[in-house]
């Protein structure tokens, strides 16, 4: 989603605070052969392949969605800093109000996890932004490596203003029948509410071990999951399997779905919520 601006128009419409765009790299990229997303019992399964027109074409369609004033949150993905910093550059010039840096596709092959796990690698990627551009800048990490916690540090060393977890997890879904993997790339990144569990974890586990905010992400359907992602320690969250599962309308509805369990357990804030499962 979020390849254009008529998409993020609509999400903007339906009551999103901000619009994480489709993650947008140097070229444009067709992205993987069909199939390429599943529904599963308990969540999506995607190899989308990072499918998107390239930064120079995406100008256009974030310059048609500025009028909307809902904020919009450029993600990039690029194979090295040069790239990364290249992005950045022209995704602020667009009138981003931040940049999220997407280091953790599970199944894109040189950009992605190859980035996001050398934590060296990774500190020089996001200071290097940082000292060209002036806007926020996010990082979105992975579940799928052996230390997440490393992984924000090193985005924290870096100056990153904000973690962003999770990005999908890795999976795979074989076809009994032809006892072969259904997906043309056969691997992909699970999300939806399977992966809820994880992403908490990952979140409460980040939190207690940087000081710049997180945003929560993976499995976020109800405002009870949203609370629970607060509670974890996230500042913020994001919404992205849920709008196939309850439409566009799921970012009005969490929200009051918060708001009803605010009132009824007395809560004012949400920052009153954000950490309350530390303490
Ligand atoms: O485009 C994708 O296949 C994709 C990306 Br960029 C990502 O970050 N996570 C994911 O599950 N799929």
């Amino acid at each position: 989603m979020d390849e254009d601006a008529g998409s993020m128009q609509r999400m903007s419409d339906c009551g999103a605070g901000a619009i994480v765009t489709k993650s947008i790299g140097m070229q444009p990229k067709e992205g993987y052969a069909n199939p390429t997303l599943l529904e599963l019992e308990f969540g999506l399964l995607n190899a989308m392949g990072l499918p998107n027109p390239g930064i120079e074409l995406y100008g256009q369609e974030i310059k048609k969605l500025k009028k909307s004033k809902t904020p919009i949150i450029g993600s990039i993905f690029g194979a090295n800093t040069k790239e990364f910093v290249a992005l950045a550059t022209k995704m602020e010039q667009y009138g981003a109000a931040a940049v999220e840096l997407n280091v953790s596709c599970p199944h894109a092959k040189r950009y992605g996890l190859e980035v996001g796990c050398d934590t060296t690698l990774l500190q020089t990627i996001v200071s290097s932004v940082k000292k060209q551009i002036h806007i926020p800048v996010f990082v979105k990490v992975s579940p799928n490596v052996v230390n997440i916690v490393e992984i924000a540090q090193a985005a924290e060393k870096g100056n990153a203003d904000a973690i962003v977890a999770i990005n999908t997890v890795k999976g795979m879904k074989i076809d009994l029948e032809i006892a072969q993997p259904i997906l043309a790339n056969k691997t992909g990144g699970y999300s939806g509410k399977a992966i809820k569990p994880i992403g908490v974890r990952c979140v409460y586990d980040i939190a207690q071990n940087v000081k710049i905010p997180v945003i929560g992400v993976g499995g976020i359907t109800t405002g009870d999951d949203a609370i629970e992602y607060f509670m974890a320690g996230a500042s913020a969250v994001q919404i992205g399997s849920a709008v196939y599962y309850r439409g566009p309308d799921v970012f009005k509805s969490v929200c009051n779905e918060i708001s009803v369990w605010m009132d009824d357990h007395g809560y004012k804030k949400i920052t009153d919520l954000v950490g309350a499962a530390h303490q």
